[in-house]
């Protein structure tokens, strides 16, 4: 069975979505990051980079969401646009524009406002700002069109709705009023009983909550160690 390597944050609840909607079997693993099970050598050996999500499927390992999403869809032939090369164009810019764009900054926004020990206004202004730049661009794509690549929906819409379910804690409660069509489509996906199976998978496991040392140590390691 294939192994869902996991924890409850945005990137692995994307994948979570897109196996709760294809009825995918699957055997939820959990990674506790706040208790550095990322670093195990044995997580390690399927995900370098020492973050989940991860999967395992046969002798296939796949780790960063937006390839396994990639790879679980072109694997069931489900939630993919028509099969032209105008669409596949149109689904790999918006993957890789999720993957490089919207969660890097969505994810720094909230490390600077929430974590980082000393309150930079420029740091923090930077990130929120391309943040709301980046939420903006989906916004408009999804002012002219149902779903991000048309009228079906696609994991370019599992990818989107992975991080912009979190608006409030992005960029602050009162900021969805700025993204209304965005908003739409979130709504819509959140309210599909695979995206409430996706987003209560973590209750399965006991999970850290706290972030005490041990977590600092595990999920920000540059606090101890100076690079410039
Ligand atoms: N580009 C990766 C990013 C993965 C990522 O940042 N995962 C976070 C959870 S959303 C994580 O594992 N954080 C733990 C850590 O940084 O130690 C993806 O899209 O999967």
């Amino acid at each position: 069975m294939l192994k869902f390597y996991y924890s409850g944050a945005p990137n692995p609840t994307k994948i979570a979505l897109f196996l709760e909607e294809a009825g995918l079997p699957y055997e939820a693993i959990p990674v506790d990051t706040r208790k550095a099970e990322q670093h195990k050598p044995d997580f390690l050996a399927i995900n370098p980079n020492a973050k989940v999500p991860a999967i395992v499927d046969g002798d296939v390992t796949v780790f960063d969401s937006s390839a396994i999403l990639l790879y679980l869809a072109d694997k069931t032939g489900k939630f993919l646009p028509e099969k032209t090369d105008k669409a596949r164009g149109e689904l790999l810019s918006w993957m890789f524009f999720v993957s490089s764009g919207v969660g890097p900054y969505a994810g720094q926004a909230v490390h600077f406002r929430n974590y980082a020990p000393e309150k930079l206004p420029y740091a923090i202004n930077r990130y929120a700002f391309e943040a709301q730049r980046h939420f903006g661009i989906l916004d408009a794509r999804l002012a002219k069109r149902k779903y991000m690549l048309g009228d079906a929906y696609t994991i370019v819409d599992m990818n989107v709705w992975g991080w912009s379910r979190l608006m409030p804690n992005i960029l602050g409660e009162g900021a969805w009023d700025k993204f209304k069509n965005l908003k739409r489509m979130v709504d819509e996906v959140s309210a599909r009983p695979a995206a409430q199976k996706a987003v209560t998978l973590k209750d399965r496991h006991k999970f850290k909550t706290e972030m005490d040392q041990e977590s600092l140590k595990a999920m920000f390691p540059h606090l101890s160690e100076k690079v410039a």
